[in-house]
């Protein structure tokens, strides 16, 4: 019995490492991956797991940073390398991430389409892994005249410790872009902010986690009507915005399902099963219009985005469960 975990172990890691390894040999670097993968709020105090979980993670961490690390001269080097000692790290993720047993996926070959819904409508559908799309879920949001790139550097430039908030608490995510941060992305030109010919494409998200940030925000936008009165919702969001290039392939380590409202443009999904349902459930792809609402478990379902024809993609996400 022990030999026969112990097989399945090590076959699922290296399955794990193999699709890793495709999406390296496919353009994406670590960097990347690390890059584009959103984590749950706790994950720095880790008070969902126990002892004995952190410290075999700790561990395995180690012996990643021993791996990736191999070209520091020392062991000491290794340690002052923090951010690698942190649980952010996508290979980590891929690792301890429990196994899905492809229910979810089975005969799943394109999102669910719903027609704007009440929340009695909807119950249903709620809390489900199924990709669902609402449409025109957001037609009266304020937000999709409000929301541009000038509205949250206003914002952000108003709320004194906003940015020391997305740098400490929240995240920025710069994709392919060559932002360092927040600030660096509301001081582009404004020739690269229309995306004029020439320019180099760009695409974020960042978290907003500062309360006066979120009280700037919340006047323009509201948590999806026709979730369940009892889901837990935080209140914190994430801005999705930027042409071109999305979000390469990946899961994120979040602890619900997530939404997206699309305020601007439209956004290609591709989604993909997890590697161990490869054989019994098949990847598609689909397109969000403006002012629809995408559900997803990116939790089990891979997915990248990709914005078409050189327009403007602008969309809220947060989470519900
Ligand atoms: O909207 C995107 O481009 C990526 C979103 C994403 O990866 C997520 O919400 O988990
Ligand atoms: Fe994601």
């Amino acid at each position: 019995m022990a030999v026969t975990n112990n097989n399945n172990t090590e076959f699922i890691r290296k399955t794990f490492l193999k699709l890793t390894e495709n999406y390296i040999q496919h353009g994406a670097t670590l960097k990347d991956l690390k890059s584009i993968t959103r984590t749950i709020d706790n994950m720095k105090n880790g008070t969902n797991r126990s002892f004995k979980k952190k410290v075999l993670l700790m561990l395995f961490v180690l012996l990643l940073c021993g791996i990736f690390n191999r070209y520091f001269n020392t062991i000491i080097k290794m340690f002052q390398e923090t951010r690698c000692l942190l649980p952010n790290n996508y290979l980590v993720w891929e690792f301890t991430r429990s196994i899905s047993n492809c229910d979810y996926c089975r005969d799943v070959k394109a999102p669910l389409i719903l027609p704007n819904l009440t929340r009695e409508e909807f119950r249903p559908y709620a809390y489900s892994s199924r990709p669902m799309i609402v449409k025109d879920a957001i037609r009266d949001w304020p937000a999709r005249d409000a929301y541009t790139l000038e509205f949250f550097r206003d914002l952000y430039e108003q709320v004194e410790g906003a940015y020391e908030s997305v740098e400490e608490e929240c995240q920025f995510l710069r994709f392919k872009s060559d932002f360092a941060n927040l600030r660096e992305v509301f001081a582009m030109s404004e020739a690269r902010a229309l995306h004029r010919e020439g320019e180099d494409p760009w695409y974020v998200g960042w978290k907003n986690c500062h309360p006066r940030i979120l009280d700037g925000m919340k006047r323009f936008y509201s948590v999806p009507h026709f979730l369940p009165d009892d889901a837990e919702i935080p209140c914190s969001n994430y801005i999705f915005m930027g042409y071109e290039e999305g979000a390469v392939m990946h899961l994120d380590y979040i602890s619900r399902l997530m939404w997206q409202a699309q305020i601007i443009g439209t956004k290609t999904w591709i989604v993909a099963p997890t590697p161990e349902c490869d054989s019994e459930c098949t990847s598609f792809k689909f397109t969000v219009d403006a002012a629809d609402i995408v559900l997803l478990d990116t939790r089990i379902w891979y997915h990248s985005t990709h914005i078409e024809n050189g327009n403007l993609s602008l969309t809220i996400t947060s989470e519900y469960g």
